[in-house]
């Protein structure tokens, strides 16, 4: 393997490597592990296999614990962290020594180092595997197993690590003929080659525990090797199983004289503590942490990529890094840029961009034709958005410093060991050379909800075309399906049933919106027929972000009405020939305290709302304030700036409108946010009785401040009231502030 350190930092992360790849022949590109899903490219579906190619490899591995550890701090849906942690796979264990033996039964001078998390178990080791591509593989194997361990070879190399792994899959394996001395009891145990080891984990040898371990208790039992029970579950006798027992215990069957090590009576923690200590003093291994993180494979046979700043000299294709005053390289045009599909990349087909000069020392020198995968780019895309204009840096150091990190990432979870992973080691290259200041790129990630296609409902029927309640049938009969139309259907309790009969009770299911099931409803349909701030009011209205929800069509009609009503209450109803006035009928008057009590909460509730991403609620809070301002007979102007500072962020289009409207000539956009003022937060009502003539006919809901004029213009308002005094002519009015309005009226 030839590995080439082209970074001027102090830790080697990237180097070009003849590694086995992931090539995906229908993409004709090679693509990294967390491109991979199940044997088949994760965009396309397309099988992959296993390919030695020499290719350039970024050194993700180095950041291995820095980028588990660092996301405690994180605020992170906990999934999404627990995806992340797995993907990098930490495993504490041991590599422990097993000496090579002779056929004369001695030291032939090498050993065979496995990994192991389960040190405890060493006693129970019985057999060693190695992977098939392990390199000390073919200088082990006697003459007579040499024809059978090739074969064997031969095979595995055609299947995928994931076959390999398979739990179900029947485990294989041939004996090499060799043996190997147990360092714990002195005992020759059997070598074998089976491919259930892999080659690119741990050393690719492993000590087999027949009785503790699942796969190697299957093989042992399959070829006849001996199991020993050396873990005690702590409740039974585990050597009485027909299978093996993985998990902890006391250890026993565990000591010898030869060695002079003895763990019996050991918990498996405390057993495998010492076995460590004992090898460590006796040379016979260490202590070892593993990670199932691999380096990430950099390079694509695509032209539309980053191409990658090198240059191999024409005379021993040693390759050079460009010079920053070479940067940015740009693609060359090309006509032809699809793959060739021998695995050569597009860009080796632009002859002349290929061929080139080392700017440094002036010999011909060619261009490296793989490009960059996709995800390069969103690796630092946020950074530039601080500094977009900025042509000599990346980011300016203080902008960084100001707008660093993000805040909150809304995005997929789909992207958990892709896009988030990746940005996070770029990040942490960059903080390591001082280009940003955080270690973290994404302080709070949150994973937004899908939308859903309508909910669907179906009624089932019997052989008759009689419903049949959802709740009564029996699945096993025979029954029919049938789509039942919305306006068919009431809500009853927590069911759905058939408006003409509410005692059958329909299924109600919402589908990911697909194109096989014709539930997608297009974005762009609905803005033509709504507008853009309908469609946006309402997907922020549909429920809490994080939550999936199905999508309704009459729910969009609800908010569009509703942004009727802040129009008309703002601008007035429309005239004769339906257009609207150029200003407002709000008026220029101060509020009153019941109007700024309204505002307050409103902007209150909206606010908090916005930090839980709960703006379904805010939205609610707007809905009532505006329910409530239709009932004042005045109509303030400042109250309904406010309103419309509120409204923008959900309704930007029509709150700019409404907001000129009302007189103002410079966009809201450089207004500061409406902030809750708390002295109008306060509930200080109280409830005052209304007399009639001396006869109590009501109350009314006043501040403590009010005036006789106010008490008595509520009282005129007021739905249970007013039939008392409207139209009356009043005699005398008797207030006695905080206790009583009494309103006396000709009879
Ligand atoms: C002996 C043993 C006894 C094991 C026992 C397990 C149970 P993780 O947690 O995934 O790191 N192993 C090591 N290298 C391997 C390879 N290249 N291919 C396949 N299997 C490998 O798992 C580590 C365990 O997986 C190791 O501990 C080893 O089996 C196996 F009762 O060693 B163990």
């Amino acid at each position: 393997m030839d590995t080439m350190d082209i970074s001027s930092a102090p830790e080697k992360r990237i180097g070009l490597s003849e590694v086995p790849v992931n090539w995906c022949p229908a993409l004709g590109t090679v693509l990294a592990n967390e491109e991979v899903i199940d044997g088949v490219s994760e965009r396309g579906g397309h099988p992959v296999i296993r390919k030695p190619m020499r290719q350039w490899m970024l050194r993700i591995t180095e950041y291995a614990d820095r980028l588990l550890r660092d996301l405690e701090e994180l605020d992170w849906p906990e999934s999404l962290k627990e995806m992340q942690r797995n993907w990098i796979g930490k495993s504490e264990g041991a590599e422990l020594e097993f000496p090579v033996l002779a056929v004369d039964g001695r030291e032939r001078g090498v050993g065979i180092t496995v990994y192991t998390t389960r040190p405890d178990t060493i006693f129970g080791a019985t057999y060693l595997v190695l992977a098939p591509e392990h390199p000390l593989l073919e200088s082990l194997v006697s003459t007579d197993q040499a024809k059978y361990v090739e074969e064997y070879k031969e095979l595995a190399s055609r299947k995928s690590d994931l076959e390999r792994t398979e739990l179900q899959k029947e485990k294989t394996g041939v004996f090499t003929g060799c043996y190997a001395k147990n360092p714990a009891n002195g005992v020759a145990i059997p070598i074998w080659v089976a491919d259930y080891v892999l080659g690119s984990y741990g050393t690719g040898a492993i000590m087999a525990v027949p009785a503790h371990d699942t796969r190697d208790h299957e093989f042992a039992s399959k070829y006849d090797i001996p199991i020993h029970w050396v873990v005690k579950p702590d409740d039974e006798d585990g050597s009485s199983q027909g299978k093996a027992y993985p998990g902890d215990g006391i250890i026993m069957n565990s000591s010898s004289s030869a060695t002079g090590l003895d763990i019996n009576g050991l918990s498996s923690k405390e057993a495998s503590a010492k076995v460590i200590q004992w090898a460590e003093e006796t040379r016979n291994g260490n202590k070892k942490v593993n990670y199932k993180l691999r380096d990430w494979l950099f390079a694509r046979q695509r032209y539309w990529g980053e191409p990658i700043p090198v240059i191999f000299l024409d005379d021993n294709s040693e390759s050079v890094s460009l010079p920053e005053s070479e940067l940015p390289l740009t693609l060359p045009e090309l006509d032809d840029f699809t793959p060739t599909g021998t695995g050569d990349p597009p860009l080796s087909k632009a002859a002349s961009w290929v061929q080139t000069v080392d700017p440094i020392s002036g010999k011909p020198a060619r261009r490296e034709t793989n490009t960059m995968p996709q995800w390069a780019g969103s690796c630092w895309y946020y950074l530039r958005f601080m500094d977009p204009e900025n042509s000599k840096e990346l980011v300016n150091k203080e902008k960084e410093r100001y707008w660093g990190p993000v805040d909150v990432y809304v995005g997929g979870a789909e992207h958990a060991v892709l896009h988030l992973l990746y940005a996070r080691f770029w990040h942490k290259v960059l903080y390591d050379i001082g280009v940003v200041s955080t270690k973290e790129p994404f302080k709070c990630v949150i994973n937004q909800g899908i939308i859903l296609g309508e909910v669907q409902y179906t009624a089932l029927k019997d052989t008759n075309g009689n419903f049949i309640s959802a709740d009564s049938a029996t699945m096993s009969g025979d029954l029919c399906q049938e789509q039942i139309p919305e306006e068919k259907v009431m809500k009853s309790g927590e069911f759905f049933v058939l408006k003409e009969n509410p005692s059958i009770r329909l299924i109600a299911r919402a589908y990911k919106m697909s194109k096989s099931k014709g539930n997608v409803i297009n974005p762009e349909d609905v803005v033509a027929e709504y507008g853009a701030d309908s469609l946006r009011l309402y997907e922020m209205f549909m429920g809490p972000l994080r939550d999936s929800k199905p999508w309704n069509t009459s729910g969009i009609e609800g908010v569009y009405r509703f942004m009727g009503r802040v129009w008309r209450l703002i601008v007035g109803s429309p005239l004769s020939d339906g257009s609207f006035n150029d200003g407002t009928i709000a008026v220029d008057e101060d509020p009153t305290i019941e109007q700024l009590r309204s505002l307050h909460k409103c902007i209150e509730k909206v606010t908090e709302e916005i930090e839980a991403t709960r703006f379904n609620t805010g939205i609610s809070a707007m809905m009532e304030f505006i329910n409530a301002a239709y009932k004042w007979d005045r109509h303030p102007r400042s109250i309904f700036e406010a309103f419309v500072l509120l409204l923008s962020p959900y309704a930007p289009h029509m709150a700019e409108e409404l907001w000129f409207r009302l007189g103002n000539s410079n966009s809201l956009a450089y207004e500061p946010f409406p902030k809750a003022n708390p002295a109008y937060l306060k509930d200080s009502k109280t409830v005052l009785p209304v007399q009639v003539n001396g006869k109590t006919r009501g109350t009314i809901q006043v501040e403590e401040t009010c005036t006789e004029d106010e008490a008595f213009r509520l009282a005129s308002t007021d739905e249970k009231l007013s039939k008392y005094i409207d139209g009356k002519t009043i005699k005398k009015k008797i207030f006695v502030p905080g206790k009583i309005l009494n309103v006396i009226v000709v009879p």
